[in-house]
């Protein structure tokens, strides 16, 4: 090949290897890391992609060269001369990609391994999924409906789901996995930036998944063992006694309108004027097949409440929503 050749193939990779990294830079594709398991997660992503801009820029630049050189005149229809393939090229091109393959795959097994390690001495919290709420338990088995972390401490989650397939999900966080009923999943987590961030139920679950999120806030490990006091002295949410909570918690919100909840789904009844007493509302919260409201599909609503809500918590419920009649 003569040397204006090679100069040109060169100038035309550097571009296209440059509009690439400008695409690979400034877009954000992920949201910024909040946990060791997230930073491994973007280091693996920035190594795929270096190698891909590299290969995309070598492809480019050979494709506007030969387009460019070899273009056939307007008038010529002659076909091509015939070729034979060549040997060391086809070499080189299977034997390139199979060592970047291998080494993409290496990487990516190494930060598996690492990121489900989860270390000696985990803090353990458990994570029940039910459509359409999640709930969290601490070791002193405070339950929350929110998640809170201390910071830089690893996290063992174990997922467990009351009736479909969930998925939890928290983007900063980077790590996913499924809630699947009948079995427990773990994961990993070690969050390394203070902040508020969201788990999102990343499997469509029912008429309620959009709905179905929870919040995430990391703390110092001070402000978490306050936390973990307020909500051990009753402040927490649901304790028992605390309808609204309940009702929050179990993730009526995300089908059914109720005021003094402030919500507004539509997916069932709205839940202001219901006729009938507090024995039919306690119905058709652990039977909701049993009667159907009228104009309203049977197996919508989840029959499993009757399981995962304790007596106290259906008593504060069924008070709650019978407080809040003909407001
Ligand atoms: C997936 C959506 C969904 C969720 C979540 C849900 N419901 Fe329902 N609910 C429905 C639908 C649909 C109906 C109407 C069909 C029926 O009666 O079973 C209904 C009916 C009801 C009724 C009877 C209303 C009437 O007018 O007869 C009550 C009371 C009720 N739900 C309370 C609750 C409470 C309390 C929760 C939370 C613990 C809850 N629901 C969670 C969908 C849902
Ligand atoms: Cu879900």
């Amino acid at each position: 090949m003569r040397r204006g050749s090679i100069v040109r193939i060169t100038i035309y990779g550097v571009i296209a290897g440059t509009l690439a990294s400008v695409v690979a830079v400034l877009v954000p594709w992920l949201p910024t890391s909040a946990s060791e398991e997230m930073d491994r997660i973007e280091f693996t992503f920035w190594f795929t992609t270096v190698i891909c801009i590299g290969i995309f820029a070598i492809v480019a630049a050979a494709i506007a060269y030969s387009v460019l050189k070899f273009r056939a005149a307007d008038d010529d229809e002659r076909d091509g001369p015939p070729i034979h393939g060549h040997t060391g090229l086809e070499i080189v091109w299977t034997a390139i990609p199979a060592v970047l393959v291998t080494a993409i795959s290496i990487v990516s097994a190494v930060v598996l391994a690492k990121n489900d390690d989860v270390g000696g001495n985990p803090l353990r919290i458990a994570v029940t999924a039910q459509q359409f709420a999640w709930k969290f338990e601490y070791p002193d088995e405070t339950t929350s409906g929110s998640l809170v972390l201390p910071l830089d401490q690893p996290v063992k989650l174990t997922l467990r789901s009351l009736d479909v397939i969930h998925s939890f999900w928290v983007p900063e966080f980077g790590q996913k996995s499924d809630a699947v009923p009948g079995i427990e999943t773990t994961l990993t987590i070690t969050p390394t930036r203070i902040g508020s961030y969201s788990v999102v139920c990343t499997e469509l679950c029912g008429l309620g998944h959009a709905t179905m999120r929870a919040q995430v806030q990391v703390m110092s490990r001070a402000d978490y063992e306050a936390f973990l006091e307020r909500e051990a002295s009753g402040g927490g949410e649901p304790s028992g006694d605390d309808g609204e909570a309940v009702f929050a918690s179990a993730g009526c919100g995300g089908c059914h309108a109720f005021e003094p909840a402030g919500t507004d789904a539509a997916v069932g009844p709205s839940l202001d004027e219901l006729e009938g007493g507090e024995e039919f509302i306690r119905e058709s919260i652990v039977d909701p097949n049993a009667v159907l409201a009228q104009g309203y599909q049977g197996g919508v609503m989840p029959n499993t409440y009757d399981k995962s809500l304790t007596d106290e918590q259906l008593d504060a419920l069924v008070q709650y929503l019978s407080d809040g009649q003909g407001g």
